[in-house]
């Protein structure tokens, strides 16, 4: 197939769009041939199937890389409960918040999760997402963490996505390990981290380095463990208060840390040398009434590439829209437009340690959006739209 007279932005450099007006892209089964000027398509692909993209923007297909799409049940009651003056950690605290979830996850059948979760990924390929990572940490039990990552695994099986997933087993401590934070690691994190291993259901390791969840000592204990199964690691980190996730974060090499509210000038430094992806959530941002932002400045002098993710949630970001999740990047963080479609593009695609995708050039996955705009800032100013024509995975519709 050739897509010919289309505004490509190939976003294949971190300083420009790389638009190509009047571009046109051969495709040769799930790959990427060609990509130049329409007037300049070479004889070799002057025979294929044309269709005219009549003057739309055309950009790498979208990619969420931190959402925990799969859960049971939903948090409206602890929505409620903030706006009458609870905050998310008092809540957490009472042991609501993640481990109210947790409850609903463990009693939801597999089908039922992955109906909901069928929902929400749905909404987000009608904004033009083709790859989705998904992560565990509702199950807080062997036979539920199992569950949740084959969930997730199934999602693949049912709609044109790559799924991506992440052992989250560290999330909280579940209420039968109440004050027994190492106990629950040694018992049931590490030992379900190596029989979801063992299953083909971990694609990389995540935990929530917070005072309401594990301490760096702790975390350090589940990378070890991430490390020895040959598995790469992220963290969600500096979420809520500063507690040294972003540093240790960087001394294992990570793929991502993530929200990065409370991370200093130090910590951006230490990202850049690790060569470690900052993933900003701007939902949870705003859904949390947080005031302070990630230093989006510090990124940028230390060249530290930024991705933007949905968070995709039932706590602290209930959404599902990557398109807001720019705006909001723009809006609520300053970025620019253009860092915001780097970020759920070649960045994001970097954070999840996938190099097959993520900007458009030949040899790499035909993950494809084209949107009702020529602008590709339009993706990040319009809020509450989303201008997708049409959306290629591996090269079909
Ligand atoms: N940080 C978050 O924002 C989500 N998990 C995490 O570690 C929120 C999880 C929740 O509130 O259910
Ligand atoms: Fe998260």
């Amino acid at each position: 197939m050739l897509i010919t007279d289309a505004q490509i932005a190939t976003l294949c450099t971190d300083d420009s769009y790389g638009l190509i007006p009047g571009g046109a892209i051969a495709l040769d089964g799930d790959r990427i041939a060609w990509v130049g000027k329409t007037s300049d398509i070479p004889a070799d692909y002057t025979h294929l199937n044309r269709i005219s993209a009549q003057g739309r923007l055309l950009t790498p297909g979208l990619i969420d890389c931190h959402t925990h799409v799969v859960h049971g049940g939903s948090r409206t009651a602890e929505f409620e409960q903030r706006l009458n003056g609870a905050s998310y950690e008092e809540i957490a605290q009472a042991g609501g918040g993640i481990i109210s979830t947790v409850s609903a996850t463990r009693a939801a059948s597999e089908e039922a999760l992955l109906r909901d979760a069928l929902k929400r990924v749905d909404a987000m390929l009608a904004q033009g997402v083709t790859t989705l990572e998904v992560k565990s940490g509702y199950g807080l039990d062997i036979e539920t963490e199992l569950k949740m990552l084959r969930t997730a695994r199934a999602l693949e099986r049912h709609r044109p996505v790559t799924i991506r997933t992440s052992f989250l087993g560290a999330h909280a401590v579940p209420p039968e390990f109440h004050g027994r934070a190492d106990a629950y690691i040694d018992e049931i994190c590490l030992p379900t981290l190596r029989a979801a291993h063992a299953e083909g259901l971990v694609d990389a390791v995540d935990g929530f380095c917070e005072g309401i969840a594990f301490n760096t000592t702790q975390i350090t204990r589940i990378f070890d463990a991430a490390k020895a199964l040959d598995l790469q690691v992220k963290l969600h980190a500096e979420q809520l208060s500063q507690h040294g996730g972003t540093q240790l974060a960087a001394q294992y090499g990570a793929l991502s840390a993530d929200h990065l509210e409370y991370a200093t000038d130090a910590d951006a430094a230490a990202l850049a040398r690790a060569g470690t992806t900052a993933v900003l959530l701007p939902g949870a941002y705003y859904t949390l009434h947080e005031t302070t932002c990630p230093p989006v400045d510090a990124f940028r002098r230390h060249s530290v590439p930024m991705a933007l993710a949905t968070d995709c949630n039932p706590g602290s970001s209930p959404m599902t829209s990557l398109l807001l999740a720019m705006n909001m990047g723009c809006t609520l963080f300053a970025m620019t437009p253009l860092e915001a479609l780097l970020g759920t593009t070649r960045h994001a695609a970097r954070a999840l340690g996938l190099t097959d995708r993520g900007c458009i050039a030949p040899g790499l996955r035909a993950d494809l959006c084209l949107w009702d705009t020529e602008h590709p800032a339009d993706l990040s100013y319009r809020i509450g739209d989303a201008p997708l024509h049409s959306r290629l995975y591996g090269g079909r519709a």
